[in-house]
């Protein structure tokens, strides 16, 4: 008996004493972080600091408050869950004090025309990824205002871009996994301009890990003079969102206010460097971008743009402006046909190829180039093969998948030729994918297909179906 209650009273004693521990440090490393967080980020000094475990101390007060307020948290100026879910995500190193949008002092380019170099690699990625994010995070600014870009190979670039862990020759250190993931210099010579990614992050081009398009898009806000934003949507909002919606990331209001205010606007006649370097008259047109019931003949970017192209016409989205242009294909390019059935870009090649029955044509920007229309059995296709439903090409592995009824074929773009062991279902390696597709497109990652007037949001990395939408969801009917 006197052996039993022993037992007894010795698990109540380490039953109830692990939780009371295990809360007592949780505290601790809770007011630990608050105190790092404001310190990082908030410019809380070392000496006011020791206040901080004195809860009501005004000065930690205050900069709690300065910090919920910023970060869009209710104002409560003590460390509450919503508070501390937010400090526990990670984030760019670049602290929130200070002027709201750009930096102190407003440093800005002074030249429209910047340069850009990735000086090293993560081995996360593929590089060729690596340049695509880079380049894609640089058009979303390029896209909003007069600024041009060009990389160099070698020597110093305005934006100097590399990756490094821990200690990396400025005063600020990466922390090694998780927390701060990034930080950028604003515009100026030497140092300032530059970006630097902590390499000890899992880089990703999807959002399985940290996106680097995301994050890159983010840092070189700031190599472009804004500072951080305390509007929850805006991508110079300081934590990082990992975006569930990639596939329609766009910048927030706030984010174009705010370069606009330092670049302005793109100038209107180039007003970005796609289709029209001549005008075409915009159409109103008989076809209803918002019937319900709309299908595509064929879809394929062109530089940045999405071109959806339906019987003699096409509309023209570009993804920073809400409402699509609407186009007679003949005023861009009068020697196509209309009724097209399938298109695709190759965007190394700025170059997009366009299909109809047995024929292709090869177009940059509004010209239609010398050579064509030539033959698709030139591309390796089998004499049974009479035109083509749908055409993608992967960027990033240079391979172009061409759609016939319920098959598939791949084609390797550096060599020219069509791959062995194609045609293959397309239900066995597009799952979800209804079979009959009548066009598709790549944007941020994501194979967009078309099936009458179903659209079905396909990731190739998963090999699955991530939503399925109305045809003409791109155009916010
Ligand atoms: C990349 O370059 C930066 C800047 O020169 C350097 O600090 C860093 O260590 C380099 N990273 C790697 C992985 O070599
Ligand atoms: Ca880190
Ligand atoms: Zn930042
Ligand atoms: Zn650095």
């Amino acid at each position: 008996m006197r052996t039993l209650s022993f037992l007894l009273w010795l698990c109540v004693a380490v039953c109830s004493a692990y939780p009371l521990d295990r809360a007592a440090k949780d505290e601790a490393d809770n007011m630990e972080l608050l105190e790092r967080y404001l310190e990082n980020f908030y410019n809380l000094k070392k000496d006011v600091k020791q206040f901080v475990r004195r809860k009501n101390s005004s000065p930690v007060v205050n900069k709690i408050q300065e910090m919920q307020k910023f970060l869009g948290l209710e104002v409560t100026g003590k460390l509450d869950s919503n508070t501390l879910e937010v400090i526990q995500k990670p984030r760019c190193g670049v602290p929130d004090a200070g002027q709201f949008s750009t930096f102190p002092g407003t440093p800005k380019w002074t030249k429209t025309h910047l340069t850009y170099r990735i000086v090293n690699y993560t081995l996360d990625l593929p590089r060729d990824v690596v340049d695509s994010a880079i380049e894609k995070a640089l058009r979303v600014w390029a896209e909003v205002t007069p600024l041009t870009f060009s990389r160099l190979q070698e020597g110093e670039a305005d934006i100097m871009i590399s990756f490094a862990v821990r200690e990396h020759g400025d005063f600020y250190p990466f922390d090694g996994p998780g927390a701060v993931l990034a930080h950028a210099y604003p515009p100026g010579p030497g140092i300032n301009g530059d970006a630097h990614f902590d390499d000890d992050e899992q880089w990703t081009d999807d959002t399985t890990g940290t996106n680097l398009f995301l994050v890159a898009a983010h840092e070189l806000g700031h190599s472009l003079g804004l500072f951080h934003s305390a509007n929850t949507e805006a991508l110079m909002y300081p934590v990082y969102k990992s975006a569930t919606n990639l596939a329609r990331f766009r910048l927030s209001q706030d984010d174009v206010d705010g370069i606009q205010s330092l670049y302005g606007p793109p100038p209107p006649s180039s007003a970005n460097p796609a289709v029209p370097t001549k005008s075409a008259p915009q159409e109103s047109g008989t076809l209803d971008k918002c019937d319900a019931a709309l299908s595509f003949d064929a879809i394929s970017t062109l530089r940045g743009e999405i071109l959806f192209f339906k019987d003699r016409h096409f509309w023209r989205k570009s993804l920073r402006i809400l409402e699509p242009g609407f186009y007679s294909i003949s005023s861009f390019w009068p020697s196509l046909p209309s009724g097209i059935d399938a298109a695709y870009e190759v965007i190394s090649k700025d170059t997009v190829f366009i299909f109809k029955g047995h024929e292709f044509w090869a177009i940059r920007g509004h010209e239609v180039q010398g050579g064509y229309p030539r033959s698709i059995h030139t591309l390796g296709f089998p004499a049974t093969v009479r035109k083509i439903d749908a055409a993608i090409s992967d960027k990033d592995k240079k391979k172009t998948y061409f759609f016939v009824e319920d098959k598939y074929w791949r084609f390797d773009e550096k060599r020219r030729s069509m791959e062995p062991g194609f045609p293959r279902k397309i239900a066995e390696d597009f799952p979800g994918v209804d079979s009959k597709v009548d066009a598709v497109f790549e944007a941020f990652g994501f194979y967009y297909f078309f099936s009458g007037s179903s659209q079905f949001e396909f990731d190739p990395n998963a090999k699955k179906v991530t939503h399925v939408l109305k045809s003409n969801s791109w155009f916010l009917c």
